[in-house]
């Protein structure tokens, strides 16, 4: 008997064991965890027995947001993964690096395989048309139904709620993590939904960066590829903690650079694991505060003659009062802004020290490094921009940047390059082929932003537009591929706005917090699961991962669900559905290109004999490429082969710092615009705040200033963290054993309020509570605490505390600047808490049948 069957049968007497319902109320599901469930179980007990079995060691997927991309292999042995490696597909070496995985990504058969996987559709024990005690949402029990009964139920939920309130109804807000849009085909192809917008990820970076320096894209096009990174005498990781936030490779490209000889200082308000590595000297600053820094830094620089002035006046507009644009005030410039000349304030270092904690005199001596030393690379990740209202910052940053003209020379710039372009920023050099399916339009222009959701499900009301305020009622909220109340700020009230609608639905591979509140529950595959597809990482690679296993349970993919809502729904299947699964992967395998050595362009990737095509069951011609469809499936990656002094090399702007009046950049003046109406004008546009036209520090809301006034003393920053991807493996064992959610505190303000590591603390901002054990260190600084993001919230309803230590509790539904949302502008405060907490490692998994 196959180990999958053995899991099937073991979770099927289980089920009878409990009934045909199972109750799954918050807090309350010891009752079906006892002897190590399902999966799991067999799991261990075969692992061994199947050991020494021939497998075959096949590509399996890590398709997360998880801000790295690795090659993940797993042992295959009867359709079972039985264990995991990660790249040894050539030796490894600084110039071509094996690309090897995390801890998340190793653990991945845990997830995968998980006891706590959804095997069935379910619906809530109450749930009747309309929604039944829509107030039992997150406590009712669960009944496992067919996937008839399933489909039925949402088909006629959809069709009930549009013929009485219309499409715009029937809210679907695409996650964040940007994952597939399934749902959206049918919803779109059946009259369109209301849809969610607004980044959740890059802070304030993406109008900014795009709006001053002409380039759209924000990560990748910014800063110097790996080897450009060596030539850098300083690199300044500003908020930026690659050792954590974009695990794999880049950690080790920053060593290369700083045995090439970079001194690296970090500024973070915790001694991160990257300043642990790299860091020669750390600035710990009070978060949300950066740009006072930044603009006490420029201040220096400018009364002390270390400004690159030809720069400024060839490449940027709005400097000084002689290069403004036409029709703006010279008064407005951002050198007489620094002075003060007419707000009566000059930002000297003194000035920004009171606001972000460090010295004058440290002050003063960074932007006289800064400035002196050259080429210096400025890095940030997205967090010290993640801060509402906090478009003055990536402003700001960019602008120090151009003072000293640190810009467009190899091993300089100023760059958010974080996440999985991290170390590696420039154009791809390899990259799939589109899977050849057009996307379905929404036909409707509605639209809600991530900070004005629930109150608007919740109240009815949203901004459009400034000035434009709208009635909308929605009745369905449809989650998948994305973690919507867990992960967007003011979760309590996600919560609310999931009881109070008529319809909820999730799909998902596991019960998370959106499936909890839902009314009814579909099991969809995972990656592993799946036929195959492509993934893209740093530049240098294209990951092709096979199937391991067939579906687990009855779980199915997003678009087969789309597709069986179609036919429910009236709408022609072959709109959501238009071509087979298979055909899609040969597509992205036979449109791969990769760049040509002498980096003129692309050329083919794969060469795909007919028998290759035949293989992938796929209609296409044969064709020519760079390597053989064989050796592409069996190493299960390409990457490219790179030396120093390549032709692939790459620096940001390079081209423009050379001729500043031939390439010109895509800004309104075709400079770097320090002063930027075009900024001012789109943020005001939004409706929420408004912006100057140059970095002027506008204290952001719930940030520094407003906490020490206000009761809440303490400022929180919400990092990414180890344990998990977002929410995302935050349900595996091994890493809630490995790394524990605890909230970092200062050892002088911990000894101050008598809290000892591991002692329960609890959390509360004005938006809600958490509560967590103290991890006790001097690594953090006094007035700041930490806490990874992506807890799956555990209420405590009677305490009115998330004992998960949910981070999107804490963070407030704020709307501002571009309609991003500031998750590191959060104002706290600390008590010690009463009750005993145990381990989360030790709770209950969320297994229903
Ligand atoms: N392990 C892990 N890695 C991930 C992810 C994950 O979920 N888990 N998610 C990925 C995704 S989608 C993204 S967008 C990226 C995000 O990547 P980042 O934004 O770079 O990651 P963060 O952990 O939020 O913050 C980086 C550092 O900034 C510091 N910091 C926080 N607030 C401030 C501030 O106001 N000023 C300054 N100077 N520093 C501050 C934090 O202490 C932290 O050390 O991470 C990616 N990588
Ligand atoms: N407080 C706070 N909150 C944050 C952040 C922060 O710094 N602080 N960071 C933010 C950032 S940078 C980001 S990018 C967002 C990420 O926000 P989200 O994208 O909402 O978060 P994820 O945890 O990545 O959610 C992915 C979900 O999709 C599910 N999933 C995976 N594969 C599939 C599939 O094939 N089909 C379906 N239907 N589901 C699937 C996973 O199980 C998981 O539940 O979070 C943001 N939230
Ligand atoms: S960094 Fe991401 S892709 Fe790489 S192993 Fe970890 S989870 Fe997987
Ligand atoms: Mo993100």
């Amino acid at each position: 008997m196959s180990l999958i069957e053995k899991a099937r049968n073991y979770v099927m007497s289980r089920r009878s064991f409990l009934g045909a319902t199972a109750t799954l109320a918050v807090g309350a599901v010891a009752a079906v965890t006892l002897p190590g469930c399902g999966l799991q179980k067999v799991d261990s007990d075969r692992a061994a027995e199947l050991a020494n079995e021939q497998g075959e060691w096949i590509t399996a997927a890590c398709w997360h947001n998880c801000g790295g991309r690795c090659l993940n292999k797993a042992y295959v042995v009867e359709g079972v993964a039985i264990r995991q490696k990660t790249d040894d597909t050539h030796q490894d070496s600084p110039d071509y690096p094996q690309q090897r995985g995390c801890a998340r990504g190793r653990s991945h058969r845990k997830m995968v395989m998980g006891a706590d996987r959804l095997k069935y559709p379910m619906k809530r024990k109450n749930w009747e048309p309309g929604g039944g005690k829509k107030e039992l949402r997150g406590n009712d029990e669960w009944v496992r139904i067919s996937w008839d009964e399933a489909l039925d139920i949402v088909a006629s939920e959809i069709k009930r709620i549009k013929g009485k309130y219309g499409n715009v109804s029937i809210f679907a807000p695409v996650g964040g993590s940007g994952g597939g849009l399934e749902p959206l085909r049918v919803l779109n192809a059946y009259g369109g939904c209301t849809e969610r917008w607004g980044s959740v990820s890059w802070g304030a970076w993406p109008v900014v960066w795009q709006q001053v320096t002409g380039i759209a894209d924000t990560g990748a096009a910014s800063g110097n590829d790996r080897f450009r990174l060596r030539q850098s005498k300083l690199i300044i990781l500003w908020g930026a903690n690659p050792a954590q936030s974009s695990q794999g490779l880049p950690t080790f490209n920053y060593l290369q650079a700083k045995k090439a000889g970079a001194k690296f200082i970090v500024i973070d308000p915790l001694y991160s694991e990257s300043a642990r590595v790299l860091a020669d000297k750390w600035l710990p600053i009070r978060p949300a505060t950066d740009t006072t820094l930044i603009l006490g830094m420029a201040y220096h620089i400018l009364t002390n003659n270390l400004l690159d002035q030809k720069f400024l006046d060839n490449c940027c507009l709005g400097f000084d009062a002689d290069h403004m644009p036409e029709g703006a005030d010279p008064k407005d410039n951002f050198k007489d802004y620094l002075l003060g000349t007419y707000d009566g304030t000059p930002k000297t270092p003194e000035w920004a020290s009171q606001i972000c904690g460090l010295s004058a005199e440290t002050i003063r001596e960074f932007a006289q490094e800064y400035a002196t030393t050259k080429p210096a690379a400025i890095i940030s990740g997205g967090a010290p921009a993640r801060i509402n209202n906090g478009e003055h910052l990536p402003h700001a940053m960019i602008t120090l940047g151009l003072m000293t003209g640190n810009v467009g020379i190899p091993g300089a710039g100023v760059s958010p390059n974080m996440h999985n372009s991290s170390t590696n920023a420039g154009p791809a050099l390899v990259k799939p082929g589109n899977n050849g399916i057009p996307t379905v339009k929404n036909p409707l222009k509605s639209s809600i932003n991530s900070g004005e959701m629930w109150s608007a499900v919740l109240h009815g009301k949203y901004t459009e537009s400034k000035g434009n305020v709208k009635d909308v009622n929605i009745q369905m909220i449809w989650d998948w591929f994305g973690h919507t109340i867990n992960q967007r700020a003011g979760a309590t009230l996600g919560i609310e706005a999931h009881r109070k609608v008529e319809f909820s639905l999730a799909q998902n591979l596991f019960l998370t917090t959106d499936a909890r509140y839902s009314d009814v529950v579909l099991p969809v595959i995972s990656q592993w699961e799946s036929l195959g597809g492509l993934l893209t990482g740093n530049r240098e690679i294209l990951i092709y991962y096979r199937q391991i296993m067939k579906p687990l349970f009855e779980a199915k993919s997003d678009m087969w669900i789309a597709t069986e809502l179609a036919k429910r729904l009236g709408v022609d299947p072959k709109i959501v559905n238009p071509i087979s699964e298979a055909q899609a992967l040969y597509n992205q395998i036979a449109g791969a290109m990769v760049m040509k050595t002498d980096g003129s362009g692309y050329e083919k990737l794969v060469t795909l004999t007919a028998d290759d095509i035949k293989e992938l069951g796929a209609q296409g011609a044969p064709q020519t490429g760079r390597i053989s469809y064989k050796e592409f499936k069996e190493k299960g990656i390409y990457q490219v082969p790179r030396s120093p002094g390549d032709k692939l090399e790459f620096t940001s702007f390079v081209d423009f710092r050379a001729d500043p009046a031939g390439k010109k950049l895509a800004t309104p003046s075709g400079k770097f615009e320090i002063y930027c109406d075009s900024l001012a004008k789109a943020i005001e546009k939004v409706g929420f705040t408004t912006k100057s036209p140059i970095p002027k520090y506008d204290p952001p809301r719930e940030g520094y200033e407003d906490g020490a006034k206000n009761g809440y003393p303490f400022q929180v920053i919400t990092i990414h963290y180890f344990r998990r991807s977002h929410s995302t493996l935050d349900n595996v064992p091994w890493l809630r054993e490995a790394f524990p959610q605890e909230l970092r505190i200062n050892t002088n303000d911990a000894e101050k309020m008598g809290i000892k590591n591991n002692d329960i603390v609890k959390v509360s901002s004005r938006h809600g509570s958490v509560i967590r054990p103290a991890m006790v260190t001097e690594r953090i600084m006094p007035g700041v605490v930490a806490l990874g993001e992506g807890a799956w919230i555990e209420m405590d309803e009677q305490a009115g505390v998330d004992k998960a230590g949910c981070t999107g509790i804490l963070d407030g539904h704020i709307p501002t600047g571009q309609g991003h949302t500031g998750f590191n502008s959060c104002n706290v405060k600390l008590e010690k808490y009463a009750k005993p907490l145990d381990p989360d490692v030790k709770w209950p998994q969320r297994i229903i049948f």
